[in-house]
């Protein structure tokens, strides 16, 4: 089983960067994507935004070339988030973006204009449905995960609910070609595993999609010896990089992903001003690969259907540090060793990559690795770069068996535009 998630995992772990899209009604509003829970919105006040919806500029393609230039290899966008509504054409409901003014299966041309970009297509899809009669939260605008009266008494319909899910999801794994990705989203207290009926699920997924990923957030113990079939295919952090990666419990790495707005706010939120720099998004990505992970970095495009533009500035900057290191990034891993006092390191075959965050005026110290080191480059350039063991070493207890490595002039991720 465990082989099984390494192997299938192979391509995700090479391609570490990824973009996640929230996008649905809640643009509207621009409050977030919790807004209806938040602020205690009903279906009926929530409705003039289901008429309303109107994306006029939504163009998938122009999503696909952000994330292609900012060197993302895969991208997740929600076909439902948890008030229900669907971006695609689904026939088990009518609370679908066809029925809006947008008039049109919105996901088909997602689809459609990331695989033209060569791009990964995964799919976000809520297990909590505030806006399904059938769903336990149904109605009584109390946030599902805390405990209420309503919930105990419509528990009993919840098996239609189950089969609305399945069905959507057997809709998403059949009409729109290879999907490489599912990402359920979420479990909680005991709407958990079986209450999803999360194995028939899986076993169902995996006989449409054989090669698709699925995260963790079934439930079930994905670190676990012996891990549930639907415990998922890798762990998925939210808003933290795992300081430590991520392991099981017989101490083998697992494929995780951490999954990360690029401000405050998965939805569109239009009075958020903190978007994160380039720099800060390039040295998340770095931290994570030299910790095993993957980066899902978030966009929240608005109600016209535009990513901010604060946010396409962000991601062309990273591109073009991508551009330059991106070799540092696809297809690797953590080094076999301890962090650097100035940076992180990581690793693909015999290359190591040090990505120097934090530097004086001096060379660069590479501890322990004095017999190691047959020649270093600057990756951005391809400079040679001037390696030496320092002079009278022995002196020095604690620099034995390491090197200097020279860097020319300030040449760090300071160079990088924020
Ligand atoms: C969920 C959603 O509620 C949220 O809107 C967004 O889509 C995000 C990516 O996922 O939020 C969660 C889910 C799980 C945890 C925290 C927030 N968790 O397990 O801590």
């Amino acid at each position: 089983m465990v082989d099984d998630r390494w192997s299938r995992t192979a391509r995700f772990r090479q391609d570490r960067f990824g973009m996640f899209i929230h996008w649905g009604l809640y643009a509207i509003p621009a409050r977030g994507e919790w807004v209806r829970s938040h602020e205690r919105i009903s279906n009926e006040q929530y409705q003039p935004y289901f008429e309303a919806f109107n994306p006029v500029r939504y163009n998938p393609k122009e999503w696909a070339k952000a994330a292609k230039t900012a060197g993302q290899k895969y991208a997740i966008l929600t076909t439902k988030h948890h008030d229900g509504f669907c971006l695609f054409d689904s026939q088990l409901t009518d609370y679908k973006a066809t029925n809006t003014p947008a008039g049109r299966d919105l996901v088909r041309e997602f689809v459609e204009a990331f695989r033209a970009e060569g791009i990964g297509i995964g799919f976000y899809y809520s297990l909590i449905d505030w806006h399904h009669e059938d769903y336990p939260a149904y109605g009584d605008r109390i946030h599902p995960m805390r405990s209420n009266e309503a919930y105990k008494d419509k528990d009993h319909q919840f098996e239609r609910y189950l089969e609305y899910m399945h069905g959507q999801v057997r809709e998403l794994l059949t009409g729109y070609g290879k999907i490489d990705i599912m990402w359920f989203d979420f479990s909680y207290d005991e709407m958990t595993g079986e209450k999803w009926k999360a194995a028939e699920l899986v076993q169902m997924i995996r006989s449409l999609q054989p090669d698709i990923l699925i995260d963790n957030r079934l439930g079930g113990h994905i670190k676990a010896a012996e891990p549930e079939i639907y415990a998922g295919d890798f762990y998925s952090p939210e808003q933290i990089v795992p300081p430590g990666g991520v392991v099981n419990e017989l101490g083998e790495p697992l494929p995780w992903e951490a999954c990360i707005t690029l401000n405050d706010n998965w939805g569109y939120h239009a009075g958020d001003p903190h978007t994160k720099s380039a720099r800060q998004v390039v040295r998340t990505l770095v931290e994570c690969v030299s910790k095993n992970g993957n980066l899902l970095l978030n966009v929240g495009p608005d109600a016209k259907g535009e990513i901010p533009e604060a946010s396409l500035d962000v991601l062309s900057k990273v591109g073009r540090w991508m551009e330059r290191n991106g070799d540092s990034i696809y297809g690797c891993s953590a080094a076999n060793l301890p962090k650097p006092e100035w940076g992180r390191y990581t690793q693909r075959g015999s290359r190591l990559y040090a990505h120097v965050f934090d530097r004086g005026i001096g060379p660069i110290y590479f501890a322990g690795l004095k017999d190691r080191i047959r020649r270093a480059r600057l990756l951005a350039d391809g400079s040679e770069l001037q390696v030496s063991v320092p002079w009278m070493a022995e002196q020095y207890s604690d620099i034995e068996g390491g090197a200097f490595i020279h860097l020319p002039g300030a040449e760090s991720d300071e160079d990088i535009d924020t």
